[in-house]
């Protein structure tokens, strides 16, 4: 039995332990941090979030929301994002305590607990949810099963793929119940800020077409300032842009269901340490890097948010 403050970002932790510091945070910041529960999982685990929220009397905050581990494998997510709930909560640096208070902060480290369980127990490369399929394969991938342009493109109608959109736009627990979370909350949603991982990049919409989102111009002006940003510490160097031609065609993300139905006007997606395009080592980033990853990220998260609170 491990201590409550006995969590770091030296290793990878196991999803009890990340929902058991979460908690725990709850004991120690009682007027600032709450959990919230943003939907269950196919074997019934709870999707566990973190809320801060200064009760500092400024009216009509407006709330970022910051989603990750929805791909089973891609450990540095759900580190980054305890890495900047720590920082919310404990940085003395005062743009961080800033950011902390101006916003109401929804932080899910683990979109997709089953599969990460599975990534420990049994298979470290897995990717998609757990839930039993067609052809006796198992899983959808997460990130194209929401319901915007549902298996248009860049996804895949077989039940063993790893991009598998699921039988129906959301037809996974995880997504579903998130969806209807997201669709739930009382503040209106400045930002959606989903992690995932490899080969720095910074992603925006779409991901169904190549047609620009009607507020590229503004997207372009945030995606320049966190990607400067996010080479100040380490010179890590991101590329990116919108996903259909930075990366590939990919319909059914989370992020693009968040700009196009929640009609959240800046909604990003970031691919973490490392760049290149090895699979084999893409996904295990050693645990050393932990740390300057959340760094960086932070760094450029808050000038992110910065540029977007300007325009
Ligand atoms: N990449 C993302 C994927 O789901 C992505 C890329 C991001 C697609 C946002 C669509 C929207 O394929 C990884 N590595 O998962
Ligand atoms: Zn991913």
């Amino acid at each position: 039995n491990r201590r409550s403050d006995d969590y770091s970002w030296t290793e990878y932790h196991e999803l009890n332990d990340t929902h058991r510091w979460m908690q725990n945070l709850v004991g120690k910041y009682p007027d600032v941090v709450s959990v919230f529960i943003a939907g269950q999982s196919y074997e019934g685990r709870e999707l566990l979030g973190l809320k801060i929220n200064h009760n500092d009397g400024r009216a009509e905050k407006q709330s970022i929301f910051l989603e990750a581990g929805m791909h089973a494998r891609e450990w540095i997510g759900p580190a980054t994002a305890t890495y900047f709930i720590n920082e919310l909560l404990t940085s003395q640096e005062p743009q961080i305590k800033g950011l902390a208070r101006s916003y109401v902060w929804y932080i899910l480290p683990h979109a997709n607990p089953d599969g990460y369980v599975y990534t420990h127990l049994t298979n470290r490369m897995w990717r998609k949810t757990r839930s039993p399929q067609d052809k006796n394969c198992i899983g959808t991938d997460p990130n194209r099963n929401w319901d915007f342009h549902w298996r248009e493109v860049g996804a895949s109608s077989d039940p063993c793929s790893e991009s598998y959109a699921g039988p129906k736009a959301f037809s996974e627990r995880e997504v579903e119940t998130l969806s209807q979370y997201l669709r739930s909350l009382p503040e209106p949603m400045f930002m959606y800020l989903s992690l995932h991982s490899f080969s720095q990049l910074l992603l925006y919409p779409y991901g169904h077409t190549s047609t620009l989102p009607e507020n590229h111009k503004e997207l372009e002006q945030i995606f320049n300032a966190a990607v400067g940003a996010v080479k100040r510490r380490y010179g890590t160097r991101y590329t990116g842009g919108n996903v259909y031609d930075a990366i590939y065609p990919a319909a059914g993300s989370s992020m693009d269901w968040v700009y196009g139905v929640l009609k959240v006007k800046y909604s990003f997606c970031y691919e973490l340490r490392p760049s290149g395009y090895s699979f084999w080592t893409g996904f295990r980033l050693p645990a050393s890097q932990i740390i300057p990853t959340g760094q960086e990220t932070t760094d450029s998260l808050v000038e992110m948010i910065k540029a977007a609170a300007q325009i």
